[in-house]
């Protein structure tokens, strides 16, 4: 074991896959590991996706809630994987991450420094540390994402401070969103509200279209991106998902190719929806029933 301080994530071991019985119905990617294919043209969905698609959210904040419920001092992120990967199961969904481009399990759990993409494994939860747990569910031909971080015991004040202002950060984001606006003023909101409160915005890591495939057009900057000018329109579905930084924006990436650390090993925090354009505004379809 290298020398490393208290307050930084070791490393743990990651065990061997689980699988999904044959009942439940695949993406394609689950059984190549590569990406998704994408001659799937027309991204838009119908009336009646629409609906299915407010079923799948609801599914995956149950299954987010689920996990939420499991996490102590000393549980594994491992335990939180079999719990996501046995709720999506009861869903009668697939846990989308498993097998996405290789991806080894079926959650991102991502600890104090970690800023997303944290693969689960043998390394207990400590007292004070920070969790996040990124959920996305692929039931009726549809992906749901949601995620919150969480605090394991008793968290210190800044980190209190940076959950609440993470999450309020998601939720301005989410208020900007208006038909007929633009993406830019989503991350315009998040991030003026972040630096006001002395953090930064991962600049590294978008929200994403989300429906028939897991990540699609159109990338949403949680940062204010001036160069930006997609518009909002009616029908649209992505995820608001901002990473908030204590210290500075810039993220390595471990060389399991996949976990996201803050360049200065502070911490960092993330709360993410999926959201439906309205006529009128926005609906919050992975908001508890
Ligand atoms: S892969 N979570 N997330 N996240 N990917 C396994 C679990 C994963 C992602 C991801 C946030 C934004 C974008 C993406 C993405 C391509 C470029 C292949 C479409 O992978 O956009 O992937
Ligand atoms: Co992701």
């Amino acid at each position: 074991m290298p020398m490393m301080s208290k307050h930084l994530v070791s490393k743990g071991r990651v065990s061997p896959k689980y699988i999904v019985p044959v009942h439940i119905k695949y993406p394609d990617y689950a059984e190549t590991e590569r990406g998704e294919q994408k001659p799937l043209a027309k991204t838009e969905l119908s009336t009646s996706e629409i609906e299915q698609m407010r079923y799948t959210c609801h599914a995956a904040r149950r299954v987010l809630d689920k996990a939420i419920k499991a996490v102590h001092p000393g549980v594994t992120t491992d335990y939180l994987d079999v719990i996501v990967h046995e709720a999506c199961i009861a869903e009668g969904g697939y846990p989308s991450p498993l097998n996405y481009n290789g991806f080894p399990k079926s959650v991102c759990t991502s600890v104090n420094e970690i800023i997303c993409h944290g693969i689960p494994d043998d390394r207990p939860l400590q007292n004070g540390d920070i969790v996040n747990i990124d959920v996305t569910i692929f039931l009726n031909g549809l992906h749901g994402d949601c995620s919150e971080t969480v605090s394991v015991g008793r968290i210190n004040q800044a980190s209190r401070n940076l959950l609440t202002v993470t999450h309020e950060s998601m939720m301005r984001g989410i208020a900007a969103i208006k038909p007929n606006g633009l993406i830019r003023d989503i991350g315009y909101a998040i991030e003026t509200y972040a630096k006001a409160h002395g953090y930064s915005v991962v600049r590294d890591y978008c929200g994403h279209g989300i429906g028939k495939l897991f990540h699609s057009s159109p990338t949403v900057p949680h940062y204010y991106d001036p160069r930006e000018h997609t518009k909002i329109k009616p029908g649209m579905i992505f995820t608001v998902e901002p990473m908030i930084n204590m210290g500075i924006w810039k993220s390595k990436i471990w060389r399991d190719g996949w976990t996201a650390v803050t360049y200065d090993l502070q911490r960092s925090a993330q709360f993410e929806h999926t959201i439906l354009v309205t006529q009128e505004g926005v609906d919050i379809l992975t908001l508890p029933d």
